[in-house]
């Protein structure tokens, strides 16, 4: 069976560990987010396409959930000693090292599907791992604050801000001049089923569809289209999302986002403008009704991989695959 999953960061690199131990033998591609890319100290960082590598290949942070095990932050300290920053982006020993190999590869004129490929030698994640596209994208925020309204980094009002700085616009900066990266589109055309885990579906799942073309090959794919709630009793599961659902809009519950991914086909068979076919929620979101959209509700809190197996098992039988 061939899966290709949209990813963002932490939940959705949690999200295809289960698939994976779900359909050991399937052909898993996964297309991630490289919205959050950061440059610092000159140096290429692709936050959530490292998340779901050290996730999948065995290096992650458990108890963060982002960065590596075992981790040090010596030269982040020793940067601090000089006065360098930022503070608020951690900068790990080892992570430093895959921050080094991508920036020396880029700068070579290797593309970033071509360094992604690289870097997964090495973690072998058990998925294939497509960056969204090749180009630079990079998911800025527009605040307002003392200093005046104006645009930073995703990161920044995520990390330092924490997200409690109204956003009022979220931008993918350089998306609409960006392509699909190799393989993208056709590895949405050729799937047996298309799932959006449940990363943030603004700045992680938004991103990924707002590369020109992405969104059509979902609505367009044989395959069916399943989505899973970020979104449990109106709160998110981790992470801010709330604040990113607010900036543009929807309401933050299972229905609220499951409406603004839309149904792929209206009930009476006629072509919607939307993305799903299914739509995974939690049990306490039951009640939840999307015209066109076939809603399932069981447990959607990923404790442990055996809950998140069902999970998976789940949205593959809402699937219908
Ligand atoms: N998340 C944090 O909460 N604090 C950090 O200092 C931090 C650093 C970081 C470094 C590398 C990396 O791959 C991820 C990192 N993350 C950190 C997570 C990251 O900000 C988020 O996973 C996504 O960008 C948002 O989903």
């Amino acid at each position: 069976m061939k899966v290709t999953a949209l990813a963002g960061g932490i939940g959705g690199a949690r999200f295809l560990r289960g698939v994976k131990a779900a359909l050991p033998d399937a052909d898993v591609t996964v297309i991630g987010n490289t919205g959050d890319d950061i440059i610092l100290h000159r140096l290429n960082i692709s936050p959530d396409l490292d998340t779901v590598m050290y996730t999948l290949g065995g290096g992650i942070s458990a108890e963060r959930g982002w960065g590596r095990e075992d981790e040090t932050f010596t030269v982040q300290s020793e940067l601090a000693e000089y006065g360098v920053g930022p503070a608020w982006f951690g900068l790990g020993d080892r992570d430093l090292a895959t921050h080094l190999v991508r920036t020396e590869m880029l700068a070579a004129g290797f593309p970033l599907s071509d360094v992604t490929a690289a870097l997964c030698q090495r973690w072998q994640p058990g998925v294939r791992l497509i960056p969204m596209t090749d180009d630079r994208v990079e998911t800025h925020v527009v605040i307002e604050d003392a200093e005046g309204r104006r645009a930073i980094h995703f990161q920044e009002w995520w990390l330092r801000l924490r997200a409690q700085v109204p956003a009022l616009a979220i931008v993918s900066v350089g998306a609409a001049e960006a392509k699909p990266a190799p393989g993208v589109l056709d590895a949405l055309a050729e799937a047996d089923v298309v799932l959006l885990p449940p990363s943030n579906p603004v700045v992680s799942i938004g991103s990924i569809l707002a590369v020109p073309g992405i969104r059509d090959a979902v609505r367009e794919t044989k395959a069916p289209v399943v989505g899973v709630s970020p979104i449990i009793g109106g709160s998110p599961v981790r992470g801010m999302a709330d604040a990113c659902l607010m900036a543009i809009g929807v309401e933050t519950s299972a229905g609220g986002v499951g409406a603004h991914y839309g149904a792929r086909r209206l009930p009476d068979g006629s072509p919607g403008t939307g993305l799903l076919d299914g739509w995974l929620v939690d049990l306490v979101d039951a009640d939840v009704t999307i015209p066109g959209v076939r809603v399932a509700a069981v447990p959607l809190l990923m404790t442990d991989l055996a809950a998140t197996v069902e999970i998976v098992r789940a949205a593959l039988e809402l699937a219908g695959v």
